[in-house]
Parts: C-alpha cells; sequence; structure tokens
C-alpha cells in the first residue's frame, strides 16, 4: 500500500470521503491529521490533509459570512463564449492591463499591488468566437487568503494564461512559484504523464478505465481495488489515462488533479532588461519534458503581440469550429466549438439528444469532406471550418 497508514487512520479519511457537510469534514481531517503516522511514505497525503483542512476552514467562514451579508463575494464567474480563461500572475504583472487591453473590459489598473481582488471577465474577439477572459487577485504566498479562490477560478476554467513579470525578478522563479501553487490546489499547469479520475457509485464494483495509452506503472488492477477497499470504496469508476502509479491513484480520491492547458504571458516585454529575462524563461520552457506550456512575449502597455493571442488560444485548447445548416439553408452564424477530434455524431448530440438517437446521415462542406456535399455517418472526424447538415428520422 504507497501510503502505509494504519487502519484507524484509513478510517478517519473514510469517514472524510463520506461526510456531507463542511464541519464534518473539518472534524474527519483534524481527526485524521491527530491520528496519521508522521513518516515518509505518508508525507503526501499528510501535505493534502493539512491544506485541505485550511481550504474547507476558510469555506466555512466564507459561509458564515455569506450568511450574515445575505450575499457573499462572487467567486466563481458565469462561463460565455467558446472557452473561459483565467489570467492568473503575482502582484502587479499586469493581469488587469491585459484583460482590459485584450477585451475592454473595466477592470481596476493601478500602480499599487492587490487592486483586483474579484473576478472580472472580458471577451477577447477571434475571427468569429469569443473567448472569456477573467481578471483575478494575485496568486502569491504573500496573499494566502486569495490562493484557494484562484485556484477555485482555475479549477473551473477551460484553461490559463499565466502572466509572469519581465520588469522584476527571475521569470522562472514567477513561473515555478504559481505552477507549484496551484499544483498543491490540484490545478496542473504541465502536462502529467498521466491522470486519475475516480467517479464514486455506480452499479456494483470497480471498474478501472484505461484511456490514452492508460497503465498503472507499479501495481495491477487487484492493487487498485484493494487500496479503494482500505477506503471503503467497493462501487467506482477509476479512469486511468497515461502512465500512473499507484500513490497516483490513491491520492486521487482524496485530492482531484486537473491539468488546464496554460499558455504563459511574458508581460512588460517593452522595459529595459526584460529581453534578456525573456530569453531565459523561453530556453527553460523549450527544456521541459513535453513542452505543453506555451509562451508568448507580451506588452500590454504598448500592445505588442496582443493580436497575436486569440489564435495562440485557439490552438493551444485544441479546439474546432462547425457550422451547421439545416437541408437548403445557410449555414450558421456562429459555430459550435468542440475539441479537436469530434465526430459529426458529437455535433448531432451537442443540439440535441433526440437528433444523435434518430441520426441517419450527415453531409458534410468543408476540410474534412472529400467533395463539397460528401456523405458521411456518424463517426466520421471533423476539422476546423467544417458545415454539417444532420438528417434524421422523425
Ligand atoms: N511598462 C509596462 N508596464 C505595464 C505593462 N502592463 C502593466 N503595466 C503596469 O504595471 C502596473 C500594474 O498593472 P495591473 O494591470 O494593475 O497589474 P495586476 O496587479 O497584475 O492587475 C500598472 O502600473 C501598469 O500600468 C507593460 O506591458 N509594460
Ligand atoms: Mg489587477
Amino acid at each position: 500500500m504507497p501510503a502505509n497508514l494504519t487502519a484507524e487512520a484509513r478510517a478517519k479519511l473514510a469517514k472524510y470521503t463520506a461526510a456531507k457537510t463542511i464541519e464534518e469534514k473539518i472534524k474527519a481531517l483534524q481527526e485524521f491529521l491527530s491520528v496519521a503516522p508522521k513518516h515518509k511514505g505518508a508525507e503526501n497525503l499528510l501535505l493534502w490533509a493539512t491544506r485541505r483542512l485550511a481550504e474547507l476552514k476558510e469555506e466555512l467562514e466564507r459561509e458564515r459570512r455569506k450568511r450574515q451579508s445575505g450575499r457573499g463575494p462572487r467567486i466563481f464567474v458565469e462561463k460565455e463564449g467558446a472557452a473561459q480563461l483565467v489570467v492568473i500572475g503575482p502582484p502587479n504583472a499586469g493581469k488587469s492591463l491585459l484583460v482590459q487591453k485584450l477585451t475592454g473590459a473595466r477592470t481596476k489598473v493601478a500602480d499599487y499591488p492587490f487592486t483586483t481582488t474579484l473576478p472580472v471577465p472580458g471577451m477577447l474577439k477571434y475571427e468569429d468566437i469569443y473567448f472569456q477572459l477573467v481578471d483575478t487577485p494575485p496568486l502569491t504566498e504573500e496573499a494566502p487568503q486569495f490562493v484557494s479562490r484562484v485556484a477555485g477560478l482555475a479549477r473551473n476554467a477551460d484553461g490559463i494564461l499565466l502572466v509572469v513579470d519581465l520588469s522584476t525578478g527571475d521569470p522562472i522563479e514567477q513561473y515555478e512559484k504559481m505552477r507549484d501553487i496551484l499544483a498543491q490546489h490540484g490545478v496542473l499547469v504541465e502536462k502529467p504523464r498521466g491522470t486519475v479520475k475516480i467517479e464514486k457509485g455506480g452499479s456494483g464494483g470497480i471498474d478501472v478505465i484505461m484511456v490514452n495509452g492508460g497503465k498503472i506503472v507499479d501495481g495491477t488492477i487487484k492493487d487498485v481495488e484493494k487500496i479503494l477497499a482500505s477506503y471503503r470504496i467497493y462501487r467506482a469508476r477509476v479512469i486511468i489515462s497515461g502512465e500512473v502509479s499507484l500513490e497516483d491513484i490513491e491520492l486521487a480520491i482524496f485530492r482531484p488533479l486537473t491539468y488546464k492547458p496554460t499558455i504563459v504571458l511574458a508581460n512588460k516585454i517593452d522595459v529595459p532588461g526584460a529581453k534578456e529575462r525573456y530569453k531565459k524563461l523561453y530556453n527553460y520552457l523549450a527544456e521541459r519534458r513535453d513542452k505543453s506550456v506555451w509562451l508568448l512575449p507580451v506588452s500590454a502597455k504598448y500592445g505588442v503581440n496582443l493580436n497575436k493571442l486569440g489564435e495562440l488560444i485557439f490552438k493551444r485548447l485544441n479546439i474546432i469550429r462547425v457550422y451547421t445548416k439545416q437541408p437548403n439553408g445557410e449555414p450558421s452564424k456562429t459555430p459550435l466549438v468542440l475539441p479537436k477530434g469530434s465526430t459529426v455524431i458529437d455535433v448531432a448530440r451537442k443540439i440535441h439528444s433526440d437528433l444523435a438517437e434518430y441520426f441517419m446521415y450527415a453531409k458534410v462542406w468543408g476540410p474534412s469532406a472529400k467533395y463539397p456535399g460528401e456523405r458521411v455517418g456518424p463517426d466520421h472526424v471533423l476539422e476546423d471550418g467544417d458545415i454539417v447538415e444532420i438528417h434524421a428520422r422523425r
């Protein structure tokens, strides 16, 4: 068993997973921490439990304040447009000015830190779609009160724009600090070798599903069942994507990790010394294993490269635009936005579940069609710019 917990400690964690209210969760975690072994094999879980406890206490405090005042600050931002991206960065990096210049949103810009305390959204136009950019409070250890709020916004978004300030300090350090703070809160900006998703419940048994070359590097499916059983989980779907370890699986029970496609915006490229700092960061990111983090030097102040961001986001998110049409009608003006690799039946499903159920065939015009109006089946893979006409039984 990876974490080598005592039966007592395990029982406390089981109590945590079963807890319904914040108060119950806090109590269970406190009990867990008081009995948890302090040895090396349990380090990650202890770290997680300590952080989670702090988060829950904060949540409780927020709830309390909300009850008192009738309504609390708006933590989550309703999604609009093709995708939502949170703009995250240290104090004074230029987050607010970037969002303002890119979207016209009226968010406060000032040369003193902590001007932005609530998330502010704006829309960035890219050709015929919009991306929603959300300005956020600063992410730094010096302002712990914002950390879980910013991480929460990131977890809920489709992607992250990580702003690094080229006018001061070491850009690599800035990047690593933010990456690590987010990771501690379950948000990954670098693509991991593998991910685990555990959906509790279901009809019965533990169902381990491997996708995208899913593989457990140090164990078997039997080991997974044993780990889950030790937390009294007997019914669940465990979805493994890529390479994962048994410890990854154990941690996923309590700390779901989610990976978000990320672009680093190296801001203030206009200031003296910024180019050298940018070079350092460029070389550093280019050496990373998978190059999943992209980089764009910008100047919010002088508008440098801001016109390139829309296309970069579009490519980074791996999405396509598909236009639907009725027989004899015109293609829709606004496209549906879908993940790359989506098929005709995905489009049908997105329009209406009935359309998918009674699907007969589709006609396709555009990049994926062999000829204009090609007749295709449900599994035909679409490309950006395709026009689709779906025919269903009535
Ligand atoms: N020279 C320069 N200054 C910038 C740039 N972007 C932002 N600033 C300045 O940096 C300060 C902080 O900007 P702000 O957008 O409020 O940062 P935030 O705290 O990250 O939201 C302000 O004085 C901005 O005018 C830039 O690209 N170049
Ligand atoms: Mg700001």
